[in-house]
């Protein structure tokens, strides 16, 4: 073999690199040199030839989407394809565009060092030749090594032992054998179901029970089929906004929130729909509410108790120890009833494990059990444990195994610090474990070919991931992690079923368009946390915020929620108002009561948290946010009731008027009134009015401020304290901020102008100090003042620069920035624990200035 450089080494024939050989050579005429160690292309498609072996999304939706023509001539025969024809499709696309050309089969890569002089990769391969690249592509997939026997013995074994990943091209005859399968997981499952009927004796051991659900497959009609060409755009469009990659139903209520014959309605729907939609369509809350996930998981018991007649061996096969969907959701077709077959036996190899593999066949703690085949579906070592096995050397002589020796890790599943021009597809925490593989492996190779394009066109030689975006995304996927359940079962997503693999999230648990938005931000900010050349590129907004933050709001897109700037005044509000859902249950020890206050011309409703400690009480009158326009007395109950609670003051949240019908100055209006009304009235709900303070958030903090304004030149009820959580104090204000994070997330500056102007109506009112506290002539003699802000939010600078204000003019201010959460983050309580820091920091601020002994001190300088 001769050697020979190249633009870029791809490595793996699968549905990665022949998409990735496809894309780099023929549409961005870069030189490759594709390696397979399979003597043809296919992937884990080649590898995985296992009896029963079959996808598990619908194969229209699992394919390719890149040519419309490629979706319209493969006739797919049935709903979920088997493994030989997924093979001859992969087959199929190689030949059509061209690709076998590009590769060396049957040929593995050996090493793969980086040249820091030359700024290439030197690649060496078993066929003794030696590749130079500018790029190295890891397109060798997350399912290529296998995870080798745990059990001694089997060189005893008279018979045969196969992994199923290893499975013979020519097959395994089984007719008539006694044949053990050890594992139930997807593999497994489908292993037994397929064989069951073929065998003499089959017995499984199963360590662990699976949910599995009926796959639905059938064959594909011709109608299926022209539907699907007919909807083939649509279906691409939508496969990419959902939350597993495929266009299904979005889930788009709590299981908490039906009754329990409304939730058997919906599950008996997905039960019985077929694959995925049982876990991604039926409840959003099935994968982070471990209630919401006890019904469904209650549900597919009764079902396999159903479907089993023996109830000791149906108990048995029901999962008890991991919430379902935490462990790979499993598809089956009569895998419960192949054990109503009377050749069919369950060993339970949790309570009696397997010992060893004997030279007759398994001996467990209790038994020695006889086989002719035994069938190891015991998975694999999930991840780049192919790449880690090629020797790759990298910047400055640092081995790729110990720099993941505490994990793998990878920069949006796609880049490595210390490898440049290194780049996986879909690689270790990418988003791939919960998105439809083929869609993702396109989204991954287009960013990769984007990336390579990006630094072509600027004259860059190389790309790294900088050390601080590693570390960072690392981060954040374990946050993510952690605000699921997924870190509650022992799984390959969690990187623990491999003995002594380090425990680390394998994937971004966000769903696919999170993840996507994440790239299409890093890559519009022009490769945020990448380095060129060396030249660092700063994070992205994403990439910074909070997991709980991230994980919200890929709820929101997975459930489809319109962006606020898309909605109507009333759609708007509506979207306001449900993210209450998002919030703790209100703490026990608080009453609350609902009285009026007056305005001009009527009466409004305040209402009045009481914390359950004795009277007088201070007061804190809070303003909910809203953008002026939207939020309500209840979308602000929780963090009303937990003030109370924290402060141990009598909280009073004011029910003010909303624009646009009822524009500036009315809400500022009402703001004073109720402070006046509290003043006057307080006394008699056991507040103290002489230690009162005024807050709220957003616009309600806006009103707080320029309540605090008013009340100082408008003859007082005087304060104690002003508490701004994240305010927009000037309309006008030029920030930094207001730049880096103009689309959101969540506030985007274009919703924030619309709500802005909708409140000003007259432009004019931008000038007001009423409307733009910040403008104010003399922000002297204030109260003291808590100014919150949050490190991803517009209006973050605005608030500094009026906490800074407040202080050059003499006002006690205490400006508290929270790192990594955006505009709303306080009240969502439920979804973002942090808020209750938020909570902690107005308590710890509010607490010394409303106690007596500070009352007392402020009458006496009076
Ligand atoms: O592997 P797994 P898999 N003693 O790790 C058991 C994809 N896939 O090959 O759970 C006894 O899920 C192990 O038990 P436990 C899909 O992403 C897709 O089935 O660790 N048992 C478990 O039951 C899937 O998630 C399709 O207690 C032992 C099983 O072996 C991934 O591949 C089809 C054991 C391993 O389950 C992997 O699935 C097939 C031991 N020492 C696979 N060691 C599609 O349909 C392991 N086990 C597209």
């Amino acid at each position: 073999m001769t050697n020979k450089d190249v633009d870029a080494v791809i490595v793996g024939a699968g549905f990665s690199g022949l998409y990735a050989t496809h894309r780099l050579r023929n549409l961005q005429g870069l030189s490759v040199q594709c390696f397979e160690a399979g003597d043809g292309p296919g992937g884990v498609w080649y590898w995985n030839r296992y009896p029963g072996a079959r996808c598990d999304f619908e194969s229209i939706f699992y394919s390719y989407t890149f040519d419309a023509d490629l979706q319209r001539e493969w006739r797919w025969t049935e709903r979920f394809a088997k493994q030989s024809e997924i093979l001859a499709y992969l087959q199929h696309v190689a030949d059509r565009f061209d690709l076998r050309r590009s590769y060396r089969f049957s040929t593995r890569v050996t090493s793969a060092v980086w040249d820091d002089d030359a700024q290439r990769w030197e690649v060496a391969s078993d066929d003794g030749s030696v590749t130079t690249a500018r790029f190295f592509i890891n397109a060798a997939g997350a399912f290529s090594v296998f995870k080798k026997n745990d059990f001694p013995g089997q060189e005893d074994f008279h018979g045969a032992v196969v992994h199923t990943s290893q499975w013979p091209a020519e097959g395994v005859d089984l007719a008539g054998k006694r044949v053990a399968v050890i594992g139930t997981g997807s593999t497994g499952i489908q292993v037994i179901q397929t064989i069951a009927e073929q065998v003499a004796e089959l017995t499984v051991f199963q360590r662990t029970a699976n949910f599995a659900c009926p796959l639905g497959n059938r064959p594909l009609t011709d109608e299926d089929f022209a539907q699907a060409v007919a909807d083939f755009s649509r279906n691409r469009q939508e496969s990419r906004n959902s939350i597993a990659g495929a266009p299904y139903p979005r889930a788009v209520r709590s299981a908490l929130m039906d009754t329990p014959e409304e939730r058997r309605k919906v599950y008996d729907q997905y039960y019985n729909g077929g694959g995925f939609r049982m876990l991604t369509s039926s409840y959003y809350d099935l994968i982070f509410n471990p209630v919401a996930n006890a019904t469904a998981a209650d549900y597919i018991r009764e079902r396999i108790r159903e479907r089993v007649h023996d109830p000791k061996l149906a108990e048995l096969l029901c999962p008890n120890d991991h919430p379902y969907g935490t462990k790979r959701a499993t598809f089956e077709t009569k895998y419960y009833e192949a054990f109503n077959l009377p050749h069919v036996h369950l060993v339970d190899a949790r309570t009696t494990p397997i010992v060893r593999i004997t030279e007759k066949g398994i001996a467990t703690t209790d038994h020695e059990y006889e086989f002719d085949v035994i069938v190891l579906a015991t998975g694999f070592d999930v991840g780049a444990g192919a790449l880690a096995r090629m020797g790759v050397i990298g910047r400055g002589g640092r081995k790729l195994t110990d720099h993941w020796a505490h994990g793998q890790r990878a920069y949006l599943g796609m880049a490595t610090h210390g490898f440049p021009n290194l780049f996986h597809i879909n690689g270790p925490q990418s988003a791939a474990a919960l998105f439809n593989n083929p869609i993702a492996i396109e989204d991954s190779v287009d960013f990769v070919g984007n990336l390579i394009g990006y630094l072509d066109s600027h004259g860059h030689t190389t790309a790294e991931v900088t050390d601080l975006a590693e570390d960072r995304y690392n981060e954040l996927v374990r946050e993510v992690a952690d605000a699921t359940l997924f870190p509650t079962a022992t799984t390959w997503y969690m990187g623990d079923n491999i003995p002594g693999k380090p425990r680390t999230p394998l994937s971004l648990f966000t769903g696919a368009p999170m993840y996507r938005a994440i790239c299409a931000e890093v890559e519009t900010t022009g490769y945020a946390g990448f380095s060129f050349d060396g030249e660092n590129r700063p994070l992205s907004s994403l990439v910074k915020l909070d997991g709980s933050a991230v994980f919200f709001l890929a709820g929101l897109q997975n459930m489809g929620v319109k962006p606020l700037e898309e909605c109507s005044l009333e759609e708007a509000r509506a979207t306001m108002e449900s993210f209450k859902m998002m919030q703790l249950p209100p703490p026990g020890d608080v009453s609350v009561v609902d009285t009026q206050y007056p305005i001009e011309g009527g009466y409004r409703t305040a209402r009045l948290y009481r914390p359950s400690v004795d009277g007088p009480l201070p007061v804190v009158v809070f303003l909910h946010g809203g953008g002026w326009i939207g939020g309500s007395l209840d979308s602000f109950d929780e963090p009303c009731a937990t003030l109370a609670s924290r402060t141990g003051a009598l909280v009073v949240s004011p029910d003010y008027r909303l624009a646009p019908e009822h524009p500036f100055p009315a809400a500022t209006d009402d703001t004073v009134a109720v402070l006046r009304w509290a003043a006057d009235h307080i006394a008699e709900f056991g507040g103290d009015p002489d230690r009162m303070a005024v807050g709220g958030e957003s616009a309600g903090a806006n009103l707080a401020a320029v309540a605090a304004l008013r009340l100082r030149d408008e003859g007082g009820p005087s304060l104690r304290a002003q508490v701004l959580v994240t305010p927009p104090t000037d309309f006008l204000a030029d920030t930094e901020s207001r730049k880096a994070f103009a689309h959101g997330p969540l506030l985007s500056m274009e919703l924030a102008m619309r709500m802005g102007s909708q409140y000003l109506g007259d432009p004019a009112n931008t000038m007001s100090p009423w409307a733009s506290p910040a403008r104010a002539s003399d922000l002297s003699g204030l109260p003291p003042a808590l100014v919150i802000t949050m490190e991803i939010d517009p209006s973050r600078d605005e608030a500094e620069d009026y906490a800074s204000a407040l202080a050059a003019a003499g006002v006690p201010t205490v400006c508290r920035r929270f790192d990594g959460l955006f505009h709303m983050a306080f009240s969502l309580s439920g979804a973002i624990p942090r808020a209750a820091d938020i909570q902690e920091a107005i308590a710890d601020f509010l607490k010394p200035l409303l106690s007596t002994e500070a009352a007392t001190a402020a009458a006496a300088i009076r």
